[in-house]
This record gives C-alpha cells, structure tokens and sequence, in this order.
C-alpha cells in the first residue's frame, strides 16, 4: 500500500480539506498531518482549538487512515520519519513563503523520492466565508486578548513590531518572509507612544492624551488579527491607570507596560542627557498592585518598565526592581538600554534567569541592534520589540519623495521609487 501525506493548517475543515482527502485516497494509505501550534502560528493561522482537538476532528473524517503531528512548515521530518510515496497540496503557491515549501517538498522528494501532486486549490464562496470567519473570530476582543500569553508559550521569542496606523497594522499583520527555506512573520504588535506620539506630530512626553491614543489601537484592530502592547508611558497617576486598564482590556488590548518614571517623562533614548526621575519602587509596586486589582480579565498583562540602565543605576538596582515589581503582581518586566551593544541587557536577562525561571523578559534593542532576536531569546528573553522602525523607514522615504517633487516641479523622478498607482488603488480589500 503507498502511503499518502497531505498537510492540513486549519481549525474548520470545509470541502477544500475533503477534496484533498478524496484525491489522495485514489493513491493508497491517507495520512493526515496536524500542523503543531508554533508552525500554524508561523503560517498565519492562530490556532483557535487544541491540536488534539485538530487531531480528533481530522480522525473522525472518512477517507483518512491515519493521522500524525507536523511539527515545522517545512517536511523535512515528514519525509525522514514517514517516506511518504506521494505529498498531496493544493496549487496555491502564489506567494513567495508558499514557494518556499512547494521547493523543500520538491527538494525532499529528490533526496528521498516520492511524487508531489498538485490539486486545484478549491476556492468558492461557503470556502472563502469560512476562512474569512475563522480570521474575524481572531480578532474579536476576548480572543485576540489572550494571543500574548499563548504566544509566549508556542514561540521562542515572541517579535512584535510597532504600529501606528491602520496601513502600518496591516503591515504587521501581512507581512510574511519565505526566504532560506524559512517563514517568519511578527507575533505581535507595539503601540509605541514615541511613534504614535511622532506620527502625530507631537514630543513623546505624555502629551497626545489616552483617547488619542485609543483611536489609534482602534485603527490597528480594525484592520489586524495579531496582539497588541501598548507602551502605557508611567501609567499616569494610580487613580488614572486603572481605569486604562479596564478600557484596554474591554478593547482587546494583550498587556501595558508601565515604566518607572515619575513626573515629566521624556523619551527613555535620550538617556541621562535630559533630566528624568526614576519612580520610588514603593510607588511604583503600588501603582501596579492597582492595575492588577482593578483587571477584570485573566489574560491581561501589566509589564512593568525598569529604568535603572537608562537612568544608569546600575545592574542590581535593575535587578531590586524586577523582584518587587514581580512581587508587586506585574505579569512580565520589561528591561531597557540604550548603549550600543547587549551586554547589560544580557548581563541583565542573565542574572534574572538564574533567579527566576518563569516571569517572561521583555528586550527593546533600538539602540542594540546588532544582536537577533534569536540571541535574546537564548538568554531568557521572551519578547522582543522592534520599537520604532517602521515610521523611521517612512518619514526619510517621504522627506525624499517632497524633495525630488520640490526640485524638479514635477513628481515623473520620484515615481519609480514609490508605489505605483495601480497598487495603491488596489492594496486594499474592500469588503
Ligand atoms: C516607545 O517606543 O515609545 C518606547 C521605547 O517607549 S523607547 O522609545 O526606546 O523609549
Ligand atoms: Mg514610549
């Protein structure tokens, strides 16, 4: 009996999923791979069910003997343990990450034979509802709130990158990368006050008020699925941030961080360059001792922010800090720095670790930005946030862009440096 391998990344199973069934039993034995947890999330599908619940509900299918857990995208394993005689896949390769494993299939099958057969990828109108269904079930509040937790379980470093608007949202939540044989895309994303703060045209220092800032999270949600973070600043006065908390919560908002600065903040880049004041820890703790009390859902976070490297205070002050914010209720810490390289931040990470094993770290390397994210991740980090890259990209590119219009009276010179028209009219759905 040849046997028969088709890989399924999905919590509904629709005529598309039967189809590929009743295709491969034409060839022999049907084995059915459940893509694991952290490879569905890679693969832009967040799991909403167990994988032994996918397991079961792809079990009870008729036309399927067996049923086995992929645990990567890619089917090397697949291919060493089961030497499967033929890999059944729709023929939707379209983009460059699905290439990506359309070569490693064929690659494989020229190492270990084995034949692929491309089936005509079944896309009607109850197949497109559903998956459209499972998407918006993603981004509901209560669902989409409790992604950062799973995520930090199911990935080894959970990557956000900020936002600031809808179009930088769905960057987030689309861009895909297939490059080398591996897909990676973001887990998470930032509402970074510094670029939300900048994208509006105002300094970073608690200014642009919180139903400012609630406009833009509602911008992001609109258009994403993904978690969010949002940069919380010092929380404000106790008595105002519990009351962040219940909204970001009710929005679907993951996790806070608060940092421990008392009064005028600026911007924690410029270091010790500008005068800022780093919180009592007594007044910190009980700032977020308030926000625990005040949450009303499980899932949500409240990270707190240490200061002590920005405000160059040292590695055990750091250190003091993490224990009581933890102590304190705070879910995770966030550690920040803004020398060049990682040391004190893996001198950091380092120490805790030895200390506590569970609480997730949280890294910014803006200034580091030599060490990956993988690094990080080796030394106990568990969330690593790109803070401010994408509005850097945009603002030199549309300096430019006035520039070249400005110098030439007219926009023919820039036109192939940016979008085309045709894209832009285009790049987004409508309903
Ligand atoms: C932000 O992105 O607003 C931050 C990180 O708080 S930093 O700008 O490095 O302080
Ligand atoms: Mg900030």
């Amino acid at each position: 009996m040849k046997k028969v391998y088709a890989c399924f990344c999905t919590d509904i199973i629709h005529e598309g999923h039967l189809n590929i069934i009743k295709e491969a039993k034409k060839y022999g034995e049907v084995i059915i791979g459940v893509l694991s947890d952290s490879a569905m999330v890679k693969y832009n599908r967040f799991p909403t069910i167990t994988v032994e619940d996918r397991v079961n509900l792809i079990k009870n299918l008729p036309g399927v003997d067996k049923v086995i857990v992929q645990n990567q995208i890619m089917y090397d394993e697949v291919f060493e343990k089961l030497h499967p005689d033929y890999i059944v896949h729709g023929d939707n390769w379209s983009s460059s990450f699905m290439m990506a494993i359309k070569n490693n299939i064929l690659e494989l099958t020229k190492k270990y034979g084995g034949e692929l057969i491309e089936i005509p990828y079944t896309f009607n109108e109850i197949v497109a509802k559903l998956d459209k269904q499972m998407k918006e079930k993603l981004a509901m509040p209560e669902f989409r709130r409790g992604r950062l937790r799973k995520a930090i379980k199911m990935v080894p470093i959970v990557k956000a990158i900020e936002v600031h608007s809808g179009l930088t949202g769905l960057i987030a939540e689309k861009t895909i990368v297939g490059e080398e044989g591996v897909i990676d895309q973001f887990d998470a994303m930032w509402v970074s006050s510094l670029c939300d703060s900048t994208n509006k045209g105002k300094p970073d220092i608690e200014l642009v008020d919180m139903t400012s800032r609630f406009r833009t999270i509602d911008d992001v949600m609109e258009v994403t699925t993904k978690p969010i973070i949002f940069d919380g600043d010092t929380g404000g006065m106790t008595e105002h941030f519990v009351y962040t908390v219940r909204s970001l919560e009710r929005m679907g908002v993951s996790a806070v961080i608060i940092e421990d600065k008392a009064g005028l903040k600026k911007n924690s880049l410029f270091g010790t360059e500008v005068p800022q004041t780093q919180d009592t820890i007594e007044h910190f703790c009980n700032k977020i001792a308030a926000g625990k009390r005040a949450q009303l859902s499980e899932d949500f976070m409240i990270i707190a922010r240490i200061e002590s490297l920005i405000l160059e205070k040292g590695i055990e002050d750091a250190l003091e800090r993490a224990r009581a914010y933890v102590k304190a209720g705070a879910d995770s810490i966030m550690i920040h720095s803004r020398k060049k390289d990682p040391d004190e931040i893996l001198e950091f990470c380092d120490k805790f670790r030895l200390e506590d094993k569970d609480t997730p770290i949280v890294v910014v390397p803006s200034s580091y930005d030599s060490i990956t994210d993988i690094e990080l991740a080796e030394h106990g980090a568990n969330i690593c946030i790109y803070a401010n890259q994408l509005l850097r990209a945009a603002f030199p590119a549309m300096e430019n862009a006035a520039r070249s219009i400005l110098i030439h009276h007219r926009a023919k010179e820039i036109d192939s440096e940016i979008l085309s028209i045709k894209k832009i009219i285009t790049l987004i759905d409508e309903l």
